[in-house]
């Protein structure tokens, strides 16, 4: 059985795919929950209908796919650590996660996507755009745990990959997300509006050319710029998921996305204002939010 801890926007869509050959059950709460009970309506690239198994706490499972948000990590790893879960794949966004699930459980493995799926309502999701997943241990070992994930995912028409180096690549994507995330947040903007209009793209730039400094501190080789506009176009239709935060009034990843490469610029000695400014901006955008709540 394959546990989809998690059922957002991506939890729904990766669930989706691996129901075709696999028994899923989607572990989910609230609104969310009560409206996978009736199904899961997909639109966009597909557009269908499918009775889903949802329950609102894990069990044991054979491969457990966790797509909560990072904030939520913590807390998560606590209740999966008292079923059997089997294979973790954490496909989240943000640097840390695999790190907070490998204190509490044993077979941890990273995984980066580039698949786009936005939550249009509760029990809907539209798929934005087909991309390819990494996984890897983040050791770098190829181990068995790895291809067994990467060959489930492929037997049901998933773009998957064994790699490696996972560990790199998720701080290359951090970095894409640092720069797509919270200006598409802050502007409200789907994803190729960065690349349409000249003074977006120059500060998408400036921040791109922080993350690549604290990229290279870190020993990593790296020139972004052709992959930072790649996912733009790939993902142009695409609202970024702290975009889709920001409008459900939900807190962002902010502090595990860009707040993860400020502290490695801190470590590094390397300054990152564009990054400072972008957490100044998005966290005072939450706490509007919260306070216009307010009478
Ligand atoms: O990962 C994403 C996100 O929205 O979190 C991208 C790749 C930017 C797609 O929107």
């Amino acid at each position: 059985m394959i546990q989809i801890m998690g059922a957002g926007a991506l939890g729904c869509l990766y669930g989706y795919m691996l129901q075709k050959r696999y028994d899923v059950t989607f572990v989910a709460r609230g609104n969310q929950f009560r409206a996978l009970k009736r199904g899961l309506r997909v639109t966009g690239l597909f557009e269908d209908f499918v009775n889903v198994k949802v329950v609102d706490k894990p069990y044991n499972a054979d491969l457990t796919l966790v797509t909560v948000k990072s904030y939520d990590t913590y807390e998560v790893a606590k209740l999966l650590s008292r079923v059997e879960c089997g294979i973790v794949v954490s496909l989240q966004n943000g640097i840390g996660n695999e790190e907070i699930l490998m204190r509490f459980l044993k077979r941890v493995l990273g995984g980066v996507t580039t698949y786009a799926s936005n939550l249009v309502d509760y029990g809907w999701i539209e798929f934005a755009g087909v991309g390819e997943t990494f996984i890897g241990d983040l050791s770098g070992e190829m181990v068995d745990d790895v291809f067994e994930v990467v060959g489930i995912m492929r037997e049901c028409g998933i773009n998957a990959y064994a790699v490696d180096n996972i560990y790199e690549r998720k701080w290359i994507k951090n970095v894409i997300n640092s720069v797509v995330n919270p200006i598409t947040a802050i502007l409200k903007v789907r994803n190729g509006v960065l690349i349409e209009i000249e003074e977006i793209w120059n500060l998408a730039l400036e921040v791109l050319r922080e993350g690549e400094e604290v990229l290279r501190g870190m020993g990593f080789e790296v020139e972004l710029e052709d992959t930072l506009r790649d996912v733009i176009l790939k993902t142009a239709m695409n609202r970024s998921s702290m975009l889709q935060d920001v409008e459900r009034g939900k807190r962002t990843e902010i502090d595990f996305i860009n707040g993860s490469i400020v502290k490695k610029a801190e470590e590094l000695g390397i300054d990152v204002p564009y990054n400072r400014a972008l957490i100044y901006i998005v966290k005072a955008m939450e706490k509007t939010f919260l306070n216009s709540l307010k009478p």
